[in-house]
């Protein structure tokens, strides 16, 4: 049963990578193929009654008819050069979680389009189980900065990025400012059109975890999340939110975009918690 899902899951982790790897020009030959196999694992879910499964894939089967509906110039997810190299430089072994390979430049991954950022309209809340909620403009958030740190990235499909240097504003910063209640255990992190990521409160109270506007000495590119994203090094890449508005803080944890859709509820590269069917294994 166990070995069942992760084989149905594995089918369907394949056809999301045809879609988010999709060459330029080439999106929907490979929505096509990742069509194919979700229909399959849809078939293989049923089949085997697995109620979790069969609604991972009906999300995703939505979530490929909202993609084709989508203009190409405005998905431009894909990447400029995401060729993966083999091992890491010599003095950063010791950095890479198991399964990782060093990435050459930088992939662009996100579902649906890049936003139009109207500083007018624009602020960042804080808000939920805390005693002092507060949305700020984008200039004052950028008053409470700058920091500036180095961490590494890890994406679940395989690729890491070494070395980044954001800056931005610490998240312990801000969430200290709202004053969580005394039962708040979780953030969900709320992004433009509804992607969201669910952080447990003490891994954005680490120093590593920021809102960055910045990296590598100039500003952060839309793409990459600009005007404001999340990084949280210590988790896989889903959870570090692009676009971010809104912290929602939480007396209990409630699953984002991909932990809805299969991956792991918690995402810690170091124990590779790539799926949710993971989750159910003994520590
Ligand atoms: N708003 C938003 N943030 C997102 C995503 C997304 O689809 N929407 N994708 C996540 C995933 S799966 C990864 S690996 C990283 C990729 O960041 P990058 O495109 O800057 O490399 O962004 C994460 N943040
Ligand atoms: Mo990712």
């Amino acid at each position: 049963m166990a070995q069942e899902r992760e084989k149905i899951f594995r089918l369907i982790e394949t056809a999301d990578n045809f879609v988010k790897y999709a060459a330029p020009g080439r999106e929907a030959r490979a929505e096509a193929r990742a069509r194919k196999r979700y229909l399959k694992a849809q078939r293989l879910a049923e089949q085997s009654r697995d109620d979790g499964l069969v609604e991972q894939v009906r999300l995703r089967l939505a979530d490929l008819e909202r993609r084709s509906t989508l203009a190409p110039a405005e998905r431009d997810a894909g990447s400029d050069d995401d060729t993966i190299t083999s091992e890491p430089p010599e003095h950063a072994t010791a950095r890479m979680p198991p399964g990782q390979r060093i990435v050459r430049g930088w992939p662009v991954l996100h579902e649906g389009r890049i936003p139009r950022f109207d500083e007018s309209t624009w602020s960042f809340s804080v808000d939920g189980a805390c005693a002092d909620a507060f949305a700020l403009s984008y200039s004052e958030l950028q008053d409470q900065g700058p920091t500036e740190m180095t961490s590494d990235f890890h994406c679940v499909t395989g690729w890491s990025k070494l070395d980044n240097h954001w800056r931005g504003v610490q998240t312990k910063e801000l969430l200290g400012r709202a004053i969580p209640s005394e039962g708040a255990t979780h953030v969900l992190v709320h992004a433009e059109q509804g992607y969201t990521a669910n952080v447990p409160l003490d891994v954005l109270q680490e120093d590593e975890s920021m809102l960055a506007w910045g990296h590598n000495g100039k500003q952060l590119a839309p793409k990459h999340g600009w005007p404001l994203r999340l990084v949280v090094p210590r988790l896989y890449g889903w959870k570090s939110v692009k676009w971010v508005r809104r912290f929602e803080l939480l007396t209990a944890d409630q699953r984002g975009f991909w932990e809805i859709r299969g991956y792991h509820n918690r995402a810690d590269p170091w124990l590779e918690e790539r799926y949710s069917y993971q989750e159910a294994e003994p520590a």
